[in-house]
């Protein structure tokens, strides 16, 4: 198994991938030092979606990252993912858990402490906490702020993710406000170069 829940968390959104192929996006992102990989695909059918997922898998293998799938548990496993990830309106991780093999990742989006204990509770692996800056990626994300990730670390005792509007100019914010790890979509694949963004971003945990 890659290194456990922490540093750079790239979100691979084909539609935020400025046109690209997001193949290429996630191994840049990997080559920049992401050290896990999420592949988020809101449109397509998952038949459609399965050979590029399968294609960022292996390429996460060869840089020791973690994989993980967005919303779909029967997904993530055909696809021979590491995790899922999951949203308040998806299954709850305790129903996840049911289904996935010993040592799956189960990630769970919350916006408050009340959501990351139950989350916890769950059986879940990681929660993320957001969103702690502004972002025009996803309409309906709920804000929160870095006090809001702060009160959860305090809360619990799994890894938390800080996500949303997250970029290089504020990524200090959000690990000093105790993120072990930090997910991005648009400062990594929404930009010219992929490879330096997500360099700049993964260095911030290089020790
Ligand atoms: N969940 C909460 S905010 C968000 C998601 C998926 C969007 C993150 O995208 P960006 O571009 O890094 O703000
Ligand atoms: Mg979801």
């Amino acid at each position: 198994m890659p290194n456990g829940i922490c540093g750079l968390y790239v979100i691979v959104d084909p539609a935020a991938c400025a046109g690209r192929d997001p193949v290429d996006v996630a191994r840049l992102a990997l080559e920049g030092g992401a050290a896990m990989v999420q592949w988020r695909d809101k449109r397509c059918d998952k038949g459609d979606q399965i050979s590029d997922a399968r294609a960022i898998r292996k390429l996460c293998r060869e840089h020791d990252a973690l994989f993980i799938v967005n919303d779909h548990v029967d997904f993530a496993l055909a696809v021979g993912a590491d995790g899922v990830h999951l949203g308040q309106r998806d299954l709850s991780a305790a129903e996840a858990r049911a289904l996935v093999p010993e040592g799956f990742v189960v990630g769970v989006s919350t916006n408050n402490v009340e959501e990351a204990e139950r989350a916890v509770a769950d059986g879940a692996s990681y929660v993320a906490v957001g969103s702690i800056f502004a972002t025009d990626t996803k309409s309906t994300a709920r804000p929160a702020s870095p006090d809001t990730l702060r009160d959860v670390k305090r809360a619990v005792r799994l890894p938390v993710v800080a996500i949303g509007g997250i970029n290089a100019d504020n990524v200090e914010e959000a690990v000093a406000a105790g993120a072990d790890a930090v997910a991005v979509i648009s400062a990594v694949c929404a930009v010219d170069d992929v490879r330096a963004a997500a360099q700049e971003l993964a260095a911030r945990f290089k020790v």
